[in-house]
């Protein structure tokens, strides 16, 4: 057994509000990967420790809601939690490198290649997406569950998941003929979606359990995420949204707003919401901070 002892104390089977449990899923993410960056010093543990601060951990909530909703102990979903926030944030710091988005602001703050520089980017990047999986190894559960979801976090941010859609992406900007509806969400399905999907199935995964609502859920949620982003690149405020707005348009890129206007975009959102929230039938009561996590996902400013 690996010390328990870098993990904050989890209180919790019981269901809290989203708030809480979005502050207490980044505690644990940022407590566990602290705890393996322990006693490493110089810019590139410096660098992750930087790039996994100051987001929403919506992902690594999604890990522990859906683990709390299948009877999980949470100690055993948090490995898997903070896995998703190093994969994610790994995405953001390459996401922003000059070769891709060139962005200096994330999260309110100077991007890593700002910070330091590109060589340190990469690097970090590179070093949170192997402790993601060290993480999953390292998980308090059952080497079934954490088989699986080690191969199933491998397909999600590998070249069948976010890589392959951020290369679509990219070779979308060079293609003689802009994207359609489908063509975007099949995209989008893969760069932003697959993690998404991923973090609601940690639950099920972990208990052997029907995967079909979460991913019902998990995918309509993904896709709602991205036309929010799409809608606050089009209309949010840099400052609240912590990173330049305004660059989609200025790329002539084809999005869910391009495509469907702003307000056709907020109304396929909440449609996509509904779907998201009927999926949890199953559940009753006990998924209504899941619910409320849906409709936060498209309500946000930032
Ligand atoms: C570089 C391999 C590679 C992939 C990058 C996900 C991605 C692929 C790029 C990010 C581009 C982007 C801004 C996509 C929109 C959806 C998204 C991932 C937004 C950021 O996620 P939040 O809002 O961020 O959960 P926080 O900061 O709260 O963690």
């Amino acid at each position: 057994m690996t010390d328990q002892s870098h993990t904050i104390r989890i209180s919790a089977l019981e269901r809290q509000p989203l708030e809480p449990a979005l502050a207490q899923a980044a505690k644990v993410a940022q407590a566990r990967i602290g705890f393996a960056l322990t006693g490493m010093s110089g810019d590139v543990p410096e660098a992750m420790l930087h790039a996994v601060s100051g987001g929403k951990a919506m992902r690594a909530f999604l890990a522990l809601e859906t683990a709390r909703l299948h009877g999980i102990n949470p100690v055993a979903a948090a490995g898997a939690a903070a896995a998703i926030e190093c994969i994610h944030a790994y995405s953001l710091v390459h996401d922003d490198l000059p070769c891709m988005d060139d962005d200096d602001l994330r999260r309110g703050q100077p991007t890593v290649h700002k910070k330091w520089d590109e060589a340190t980017a990469v690097l970090a990047g590179d070093g949170l997406q192997a402790l993601a999986f060290e993480l999953l190894m390292q998980a308090e559960c059952q080497p079934r569950a954490k088989l699986n979801l080690t191969m199933s976090l491998s397909h999600a941010a590998g070249a069948r998941g976010m890589v392959g859609g951020q290369a679509a992406d990219i070779a979308a900007e060079k293609a003689a003929l802009p994207l359609d509806l489908e063509d975007i969400e099949a995209l989008q399905a893969s760069k932003t979606g697959a993690l998404i999907e991923w973090s609601a199935l940690v639950g099920p995964r972990l208990a052997e359990a029907e995967r079909e609502p979460l991913s019902i859920y998990g995918t309509r949620l993904g896709l709602a995420f991205q036309i929010a982003d799409d809608l606050l690149d089009h209309s949010g405020d840099a400052t609240v949204v912590g990173k330049a707005v305004g660059k989609d348009a200025a790329a002539g890129k084809a999005t869910f707003v391009s495509l469907m206007g702003a307000d056709g975009a907020k109304s396929r959102a909440n449609d996509l919401v509904e779907e998201a929230c009927d999926a949890l039938s199953p559940y009753g009561d006990d998924a209504e901070t899941l619910k409320e996590a849906a409709r936060y996902v498209i309500e946000r400013a930032h």
